[in-house]
């Protein structure tokens, strides 16, 4: 046999096929800038020998590398970016000085990043729990950072708790387990002595912790801030983001098998949209309270653990962001990013919200350790786009050359600069409050109301919304191990609700105890236990439709991920027409048959399939359509993985549409002739299976019949 050439470099080349599009012509390089003529071999004592020591290329890349990682965020490590624009509607001058709040002539520039709270950077997306909606203004006068979450109320009241919440969340530190997850014994050891924490429960406990996605969650500051007009006029104010694509949710059993199918799904569906041109957007809200009105409401404006209802004080929406552009670079965009909410501009300030004022220390001084010292600001994704001028100077990893001899102030020799600025140059003064009162370390009374709006939000959600909560105490409380927090936890909860309580007891295989004195452990060494236990205020309001994701807004299936199961012999002009009325409608559709390649259709045309039952499941779509064609229908039907799929989206209550023959696999499945049941649509026009996808779920087929899937 003749000895086969071997492809000369060129023909190696040519042999690849390559993405000609990206690379700049650049040759590997030293980050000395010498070029790298070996990338392969290390410099050796002879073939075989030992490596050298001298080997300068090897020891510089395996350096970089050790040194590649930074210490992940305490909190929020898991999170995805984009960068956007804020446009604004109205001018808030009245209210604002602030410059992006007043001129509605041009775009602010915005990079805005979600994350989960508890879990490290490796941990799945679908994880019970709060997210971080974070964004960055970068505005004419500097950086305005509203860092937020999708919950608008937080745990703990006062910032000196902090540490021992997160603590008790993250992973228990003998065997560091569970990741990402609050469901184990000391979370709730901790939150059973801490009533104040019963609200932010409710919430977590709740869908909103398991959103569908970053796109469809709504944002809150969470503190009550204070709007500054150029009078000098003050307003306090609750921020709010409002989607509009409309608040959804996930189930939770298919939250916990989307974290095994697909991890990275809400940093995945986010991705995808932008570079589908499918941009996010929100509207900004918000709420304006005179300083007149602080102390009109049933709860304290300062207290962390309230919100002002929307029937009380009306959201006003004044303006939009948009998500536009995925970062180029993840570390250096995304995990380098640093927020803080000290990064104010002038007519914007904080209130004393004691929670407020503690983060006011940590972010700066977290970044400080993260990004490795005090010239952070000077990384790409953290600089103002306006010009940076003071008199600080040089420090870890400086990039600023400062070329003059001056820095400090006063000066002549630098011609008296940088200067001050006067109030009408956009010089920062803060919000002259009135402050009169002893220091001590003491909780305001006025706190002390733990349960109203606990109840407040329970009472204001629909059946299976309350439903979802009892379910998700119960399996939490189900995975902690002492029965006495289990116990405790419970006859908390019996201050919010009676009905909750006794059905979480039941799961749990417990009676509902008299809650246990002191109710709250979370008191001063001699201070008297009485003085901090829970009180309730009589309540002004007794629901807020506001609360409850059923009154989202329902009207569109745009970026909606729709399943088309198929086999060979597939009806295609049906297929055809109903991917056609979805993606029309703004939906994204994916044939999903046994095997990838392609199908023959009935009349012979031949269809691309996008994935088989093997690399896609039916959490990771919003709704299933069944074409016609016999043959198909039949493949279909002996195939258990269709079977389970169609299933499980029954389960997970998602419309559920066939045609022809089509339906076959759903009479095959759990729903069997139940073709009635919410949600399922046989023979139907594509514009009824639209109005139901867009309807997001049908919970009311949760409880009728669980499905084994
Ligand atoms: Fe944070 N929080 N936090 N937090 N937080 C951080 O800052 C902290 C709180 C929030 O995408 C850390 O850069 C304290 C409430 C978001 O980069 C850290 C207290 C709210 C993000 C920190 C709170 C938030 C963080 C960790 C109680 C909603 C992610 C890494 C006094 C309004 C930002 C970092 C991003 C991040 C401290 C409570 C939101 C350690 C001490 C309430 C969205 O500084």
């Amino acid at each position: 046999m003749a000895k086969k050439k071997l492809p000369t470099e060129n023909e190696k080349v040519e042999n690849l096929q390559f993405d000609t599009q990206n690379g700049d012509g650049q040759m590997l390089t030293t980050n000395q800038g010498l070029r790298i003529n070996d990338n392969q071999n290390s410099l050796k004592a002879g073939t075989r020998g030992a490596t050298l020591l001298e080997d300068f290329i090897l020891r510089e890349k395996i350096t970089h590398f050790d040194h590649e990682r930074i210490p992940e965020r305490i909190v929020h490590a898991r999170g995805a970016a984009a960068h956007g624009i804020f446009d604004l509607y109205e001018s808030l001058e009245p209210y604002t000085r602030a410059r992006f709040l007043n001129d509605t002539s041009k775009p602010t520039p915005v990079f805005v990043r979600f994350s989960t709270v508890a879990g490290s950077r490796g941990s799945s997306d679908l994880a019970r729990d709060a997210r971080g909606f974070a964004v960055k203004f970068y505005t004419d006068e500097g950086n305005y950072d509203l860092v937020g979450n999708n919950i608008p109320v937080f745990f703990i009241q006062d910032a000196i708790k902090f540490p021992d919440l997160i603590h008790a969340v993250k992973p228990e530190p003998h065997n560091e387990i569970p990741q990402a997850a609050s469901a184990h014994d000391t979370f709730w050891d901790f939150i059973s002595l801490m009533p104040e924490s019963m609200h932010m429960i409710m919430w977590v406990m709740s869908d909103r912790a398991i959103p569908r996605s970053f796109r469809m969650m709504e944002g809150f500051g969470v503190h009550t801030f204070r709007l500054v007009n150029a009078e000098g006029v003050a307003h306090f104010v609750k921020f709010h983001w409002k989607p509009l694509l409309g608040v959804h949710s996930v189930a939770w059993d298919e939250a916990q098998k989307i974290s095994g199918k697909d991890p990275d799904f809400q940093r995945r569906d986010l991705w995808e949209a932008i570079e589908n041109g499918a941009f996010p957007e929100w509207e900004l809200g918000l709420q304006i309270i005179p300083e007149a009105d602080e102390h009109k409401f049933d709860f304290d404006l300062l207290d962390p653990t309230k919100l002002v209802p929307e029937e009380l004080v009306p959201v006003q929406r004044v303006g939009k962001m948009t998500l536009n552009r995925n970062p180029d670079n993840f570390f250096a965009e995304t995990e380098q990013v640093a927020f803080h909410p000290g990064h104010i501009v002038p007519g914007i300030d904080f209130t004393n919200d004691p929670l407020l004022q503690g983060r006011l220390f940590s972010y700066l001084d977290t970044q400080l350790l993260r990004l490795g010292g005090p010239n952070f600001h000077e990384i790409p994704i953290n600089r103002p786009i306006v010009s940076v001028a003071n008199n600080q100077r040089d420090g870890h990893m400086r990039q600023t050359i400062n070329s003059d001899r001056v820095s400090y102030e006063p000066n002549t020799i630098g011609n008296g600069c940088p200067f001050q600025a006067k109030m009408a140059d956009g010089g920062f003064t803060s919000y002259q409050e009135r402050v009169d009162g002893h220091k001590i370390r003491e909780r305001s009374e006025s706190f002390r109301d733990h349960f109203s709006q606990a109840a407040l939000f329970f009472h204001s959600q629909s059946e299976a919304e309350q439903n979802h909560i009892i379910d998700a105490l119960t399996f939490e409380l189900g995975k902690v191990e002492r029965k006495n927090i289990r116990s405790r936890m419970v006859g908390l909860l019996s201050q919010v609700d009676k009905q909750l309580a006794v059905k979480v007891a039941d799961g749990l295989g417990i009676p509902v105890p008299e809650p246990e004195y002191p109710m709250n452990r979370s008191f001063p060494a001699d201070a008297d236990p009485e003085q901090y236990q829970p009180v309730r205020k009589k309540q002004s309001l007794e629901k807020s439709p506001a609360l409850s994701m059923v009154n989202t807004v329902k009207d569109s299936i745009k970026t909606r991920q729709i399943a088309i199961l198929a086999a060979h012999g597939v009806d295609e002009n049906d297929l055809q027409s109903v991917k056609k009325a979805l993606e029309a409608a703004g939906a994204t559709t994916k044939i999903i048959a046994p095997k990838l390649g392609t199908l023959k259709g009935s009349a012979g045309q031949e269809i691309p399939v996008d994935q088989s039952f093997l690399t896609a499941a039916s959490v990771l779509f919003d709704a299933v359509y069944v074409p016609g064609g016999a043959k198909s229908a039949q493949a279909l039907r002996a195939d258990p993985d269709a079977i389970h799929f169609v299933n499980e989206a029954y389960r997970h209550c998602k419309a559920i549409a066939a045609t022809g023959e089509g339906a076959d696999l759903l009479k095959a499945s759990y729903i069997g002739a139940d073709s009635k049941a919410a949600g399922v649509l046989v023979d139907q026009p594509a514009e009824a299976f639209i109005r139901a996808i867009a309807n997001h779920r049908f919970w009311e087929r949760e409880k009728a019949r669980k499905v084994p899937a």
